[in-house]
């Protein structure tokens, strides 16, 4: 066919222009998505670019979304990054109303930013930029595929020249890239799921401690008074880390790592830690960016492995002072030597969490714990490595970021009930909740009514060890209209918490946590 002046005049409809675009978008992330499961979920170019948004974002922002979006905050950060791509693509889809180069050098630009993302992914090879790759032909091929044939058929229209491809041909060939691109994406999803950590998981069944923990009693909680339960669940124990996808490593797959300052450097597989005689610890652990009277605080039975033993038998050499310990997933942090060859304070490589191995998002086939220090300093999941080193040789992932290199965790107590703001019978008013002060253990928890009302001493459940929480509960004589109620813990060291309050950053939140409530 020749080509006249004419013809390169010809331009697409508005919508039909923005439509293309966005096509060859979803054509695009499926053939990443697609290859991506053959190889590793964070090879796709969509959440490479996520989990390299998360690691540059300022601490500010990323309290900030914490704060605001909670545990959806992840979610909202891939919706808006869905949004901003899918009105790029419309745009560069409406530039090219006339030639298909915009679009192309816009789809090719993505394609280069998925691809430079899925390079600096610390877990993952040269082999997975053939899902941005993937992504790139794709992207590029549906848009030039699609523009021809609707260019084709515009022009062909307008000169009214010969057979033009219908209407219908040119919304079939669209209807036709989005039904592959749903079948790879879905096809990609499938493929991710089959090399998942839930079936090596399944596969190793209840793990039954040579050491059990001593059993809760039943006066560790007052659950039935608006307490949590002593042990949280393991769906319902809190979790943060900066993972998109979750890391699946296979226990069959894995091994860690034990190396640096030490004699003898050790390897050791998944057998090796579960055939060693396993312990149990019930340990509260808690979150740095806890706010006062926040969530991030839960308790359960740690199974696993003493890791002071570990470093023993490996020999830490003078002058170690950090543990650098390193996820799957390139997430660094640096814990004191000390803490863990305390003897005492009972540090652990976990592999598993309330009699189960260790649920994948709370670090399979095995994470650190070291109780009484916040989880960004002691807590690596899904931990490959640990490189025995001093403080200054190294400098781990929130380091970098505003937050401290030494975090224990602060005395703190939190109001469970009533919640803020409920309307509770007026008369007798029961306030409970939790407090803890891991490694120092609570002494007093106190409770007082109004701003400038008398501290009175709560009930305190049974204690259960050093390393956990203790819960509270206390009346008063409330009558109707609005009130507030304040509560602080009394620790074992004499130490009062204080009122003074700090934000999560650097190390820790502190203040009080005052609710307030309606008595009708
Ligand atoms: N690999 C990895 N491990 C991690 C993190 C992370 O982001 N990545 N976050 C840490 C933080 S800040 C905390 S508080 C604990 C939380 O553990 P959980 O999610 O099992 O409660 O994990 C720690 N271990
Ligand atoms: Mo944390």
């Amino acid at each position: 066919m020749k080509t006249s002046r004419a013809d390169r005049n010809q331009r697409l409809p508005f919508f039909g222009a923005a439509l293309i675009g966005v096509v060859a978008l979803a054509a695009a992330l499926a053939a990443g998505h697609l290859v991506a499961g053959f190889i590793s979920a964070n090879a796709s170019p969509y959440l490479a670019v996520g989990n390299g948004a998360i690691d540059l974002t300022p601490i500010e922002l990323k309290d900030f979304a914490v704060r605001t979006f909670g545990v959806y905050d992840k979610l909202v950060l891939l919706g808006g990054m869905a949004l901003v791509m899918v009105l790029a693509a419309a745009a560069a889809g409406v530039a090219s109303r006339r030639s298909p180069v915009p679009g192309i050098v816009l789809i090719a630009a993505f394609g280069l930013l998925g691809g430079f993302a899925v390079s600096q992914r610390p877990d993952l090879d040269s082999v997975a930029l053939l899902a941005p790759l993937a992504s790139l032909i794709a992207g590029v091929g549906v848009f030039f595929w699609l523009h021809r044939i609707a260019i084709t058929r515009s022009r062909t229209v307008e000169e009214a020249s010969g057979a033009a491809p219908s209407r219908r041909s040119v919304l079939l060939a669209g209807a036709g890239a989005v039904v592959a691109a749903g079948a790879a994406g879905a096809g990609g999803q499938l493929l991710a799921g089959t090399r998942d950590a839930e079936s090596s998981r399944a596969a190793i069944g209840r793990l039954v401690p040579a050491e059990p923990a001593p059993p809760i009693p039943a006066d560790a909680d007052f659950a039935k008074l608006g307490t949590p339960t002593f042990l949280t669940s393991n769906r319902d124990f809190y979790r943060v880390d900066t993972a998109l996808s979750v890391p699946q490593v296979r226990a069959e797959d894995w091994s860690l790592r034990l190396h640096g300052m030490v004699r003898n450097e050790k390897r050791y597989s998944y057998d090796d830690i579960r055939n060693r005689p396993l312990i149990e610890r019930t340990i509260t652990m808690t979150c740095v960016s806890n706010e006062v009277g926040g969530t991030y605080v839960s308790t359960a039975n740690f199974i696993g492995v003493d890791l002071g033993e570990l470093l023993r038998e490996a020999e830490v050499l003078p002058g170690a002072e950090q543990i650098f310990s390193t996820s799957v997933d390139g997430w660094t942090a640096g814990s004191p030597v000390v803490a863990a060859l305390d003897p005492e304070r009972g540090a652990m490589l976990a592999i598993g969490m309330n009699g189960e191995p260790l649920p994948v998002e709370h670090g399979f086939p095995a994470r650190m714990v070291i109780p009484g220090l916040y989880g960004y300093v002691s807590a690596t999941k899904w931990v490959k490595d640990l490189e025995i080193t001093t403080w200054k040789a190294r400098r781990a992932y929130w380091l970098d970021r505003g937050w401290g290199e030494q975090a224990p965790i602060k005395t703190q107590s939190r109001i469970d009930s009533p919640k803020g703001f409920e309307t509770v019978p007026a008369g007798k008013v029961r306030i409970s909740g939790v407090a803890w002060a891991q490694r120092t253990g609570v002494e007093r928890v106190e409770v007082r009514l109004g701003a400038g009302g008398n501290w009175q001493p709560a009930m305190l459940s049974r204690e259960v060890g050093l390393n956990t929480w203790r819960m509270w509960w206390t009346e008063f004589d409330v009558p109707a209209g609005s009130h507030q109620v304040t509560v602080r813990a009394v620790d074992k060291s004499g130490y009062t918490q204080t009122d003074a309050r700090a934000g999560t950053v650097p190390d820790g939140a502190t203040g009080w946590h005052v609710i307030s409530f309606t008595a009708r």
